[in-house]
């Protein structure tokens, strides 16, 4: 893209060819396209509001969000589902700290995004001297990500992308910095050197093979196995190996356990799945073989009573990442490389000749699954409990997802999140966007968002009033972008329960209770978009199919009896409890 300047002083037409010019706005957008990123996520402002205009003009989806966190999360969901850098696009100081949380919570879930962010002038900045949203933005942002980088002249545009792209999407994925002086965007150079000057990033996430010693010695270990356990992780989702791994899961004959955004990696209701005897899986299994998934507080860091006996196991684990081996306990046989090159290695040495796993330990893990699924069918049938409660409201939404297996489910909250999470079934991969590994509230709208851009499929937002709360202004983007987004908002009156009382009889109402019987459907109509309320399972049925039937973006308030949920949902053990006020009340 450039622009042609004729120079008119002294000289004719015919003694000069036109030379043609480009700046660093065009400049940026050919990067970017070159390399097929063509969506960005953002909120407008000095000094990137043109920016955005000519990313338009040139033919980019760009997107507006009202506040900078849920750009960026859907930048990095963007990520997710691609495995392409996400990019969000911010305005200096302010806007940028606003996108920071998000770009470091998808380092934190290794999604590759890029924040790109507008920033003041590096000699107003260094001197301190006080300029429009002034702010070290590189510096703030370097321990926060994975990679940082400032592009200071037009000439480097192309070679600062290819660097983001590379920084984010190879090796381990995760968020990077850009960040974009304002006076970047106007500099002016010979069009043909800012042609040559862009990159078009070959093989940016090269294929990590592991070593055949590595290999071999994995495979003795898992040979050796009398109980053995695969658990699936969301870096399997993320390397889009999906066919391989389900042959590898089904050759194999190991039950099998996801994490939560692995869900749907295989269906949920597989025979293989021990996702409903995950406690007897954890603790019972000899060999555990974990692909994508991390030994972090999710997994109780791979020790403790969850998992038996100390020493009563050996781990094999397939990361890209090296230095995540023995992160928390001993790994037996670390595998390193990308999974899709791992598993086909361990697949091409085990040709035909896979042991079975013993029947006495695929039968434990039958027998337990059935046993809780069993238990658990019997609290989600009945039609008559209003208030609902989350088994009553969840068990309708299962057979919705049952029933819609290309649905993207989005869920956030405490009990809203680890209810739905057991209750509800996921039959394909990447169906399924939560909280991750921080366990963060507000990725929700964000989510919600990305995931209906960059799939075409419907959204299904399972929220806690509280969780929605975060992002709940991004309603507005819904309708205005008319994305085919149905949020179900579990409302029960507040953060776990609806109940909490001010102890000094005070004005003031708990800290975890919000308005009673607030109508969040009615925020909803306020944008043009469908609004209703649930009060009972059929009535949440019947609003949620016709919501997904209609593609239209729609809140369904749904009304949860404020006593059903649990302190902290399912984590209420990490939650420190003054004993002294205890004894005292
Ligand atoms: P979960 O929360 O589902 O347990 P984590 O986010 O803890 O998953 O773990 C994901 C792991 O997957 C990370 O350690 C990351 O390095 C790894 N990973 C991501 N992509 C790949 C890939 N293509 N190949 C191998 N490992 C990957
Ligand atoms: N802030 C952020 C960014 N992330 C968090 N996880 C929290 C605060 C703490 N928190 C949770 O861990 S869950 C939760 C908060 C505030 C909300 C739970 O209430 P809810 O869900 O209404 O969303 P339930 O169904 O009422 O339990
Ligand atoms: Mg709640």
């Amino acid at each position: 893209m450039s622009v042609t300047m004729t120079e008119e002083r002294g000289k004719t037409p015919e003694t000069e060819s036109a030379q043609e010019f480009t700046d660093g706005f065009h400049l940026l957008i050919d990067a970017l396209q070159a390399n097929d990123l063509n969506t960005i996520y953002g909120v407008p402002g000095i000094p990137i509001t043109d920016f955005g205009r000519l990313a338009q003009a040139a033919g980019m989806r760009v997107l507006s969000f009202r506040h900078e966190q849920h750009a960026g999360n859907a930048a990095a969901i963007a990520g997710y589902l691609t495995k392409k850098p996400g990019l969000c696009l911010t305005v200096s100081a302010p806007g940028f700290l606003n996108g920071l949380t998000a770009l470091s919570n998808a380092t934190t879930n290794c999604f590759p995004m890029i924040l790109m962010s507008g920033s003041s002038e590096r000699e107003v900045v260094d001197l301190q001297q006080g300029d429009y949203e002034e702010m070290d933005q590189l510096a703030i942002a370097k321990p926060l990500c994975k990679a940082a980088f400032r592009i200071l002249h037009a000439q480097d545009i192309g070679i600062g992308v290819a660097r983001a792209i590379r920084a984010a999407v190879s090796g381990r994925p995760g968020g990077v910095y850009l960040d974009l002086p304002a006076k970047l965007f106007g500099q002016v150079m010979d069009a043909q050197a800012g042609a040559q000057s862009i990159v078009k990033v070959i093989d940016p996430a090269p294929a990590q093979l592991p070593g055949p010693d590595a290999v071999a010695r994995a495979l003795n270990v898992i040979k050796a196995a009398k109980r053995p356990l695969i658990i699936l992780g969301k870096g399997a989702a993320y390397a889009q190996a999906d066919e391989l791994i389900k042959s590898f899961v089904e050759a194999s004959g190991i039950p099998y356990l996801p994490m939560s955004m692995a869900k749907g990696l295989l269906p949920d209701d597989h025979p293989q799945s021990a996702g409903a005897a995950r406690s007897l899986a954890l603790k019972e299994s000899d060999v555990v073989i974990m692909i994508g998934a991390r030994l972090n507080w999710l997994l109780s860091h791979g020790k403790g009573k969850s998992w038996g006996e100390p020493g009563s196991k050996q781990f094999v684990q397939i990361d890209i990442e090296p230095r995540e081996m023995d992160s928390n306990v001993e790994i037996a046989a670390p595998l390193v490389g990308d999974i899709k090159s791992v598993v086909s290695a361990l697949m091409i040495d085990m040709g035909d000749s896979w042991p079975q796993p013993p029947s006495e330990w695929l039968n434990a893990v039958k027998e337990k699954r059935d046993t809780n699924l069993a238990k658990m069918a019997a609290k989600l049938q009945s039609n008559t409990v209003t208030p609902m409660d989350f088994h009553v409201a969840l068990g309708a939404l299962k057979i919705i997802m049952r029933e819609r297996p290309e649905t993207i489910l989005v869920n956030e909250g405490a009990n809203t999140l680890d209810f739905a999470r057991s209750i509800i079934d996921v039959y394909k991969p990447r169906k399924r966007l939560d909280v991750g590994t921080w366990g963060i509230m507000g990725i929700g709208m964000g989510a919600a968002v990305a995931a209906a851009v960059e799939t075409g499929n419907p959204v299904l937002a399972v929220e806690g009033d509280s969780a929605f709360g975060f992002s709940g202004m991004e309603i507005e983007t819904i309708c205005r972008y008319n994305l085919p987004v149905c949020i179900v908002v579990f409302n029960n009156n507040g953060i776990y329960r609806g109940t909490d009382v001010n102890p000094t009889g005070g004005d003031d109402v708990a800290p975890t209770v919000f308005v009673k019987n607030a109508r969040y459907d009615m925020m909803m109509m306020a944008f043009g978009g469908h609004g209703v309320t649930a009060n009972t399972r059929d009535e949440l049925t019947t609003a949620v199919n016709e919501a997904l039937d209609s593609g239209k973006p729609t809140l369904i308030n749904a009304v949860i009896d404020e006593n059903a949920g649990t302190e902290s949902g399912r984590i209420g053990n990490l939650n420190p409890q003054s004993v002294v006020s205890k004894n005292k009340s």
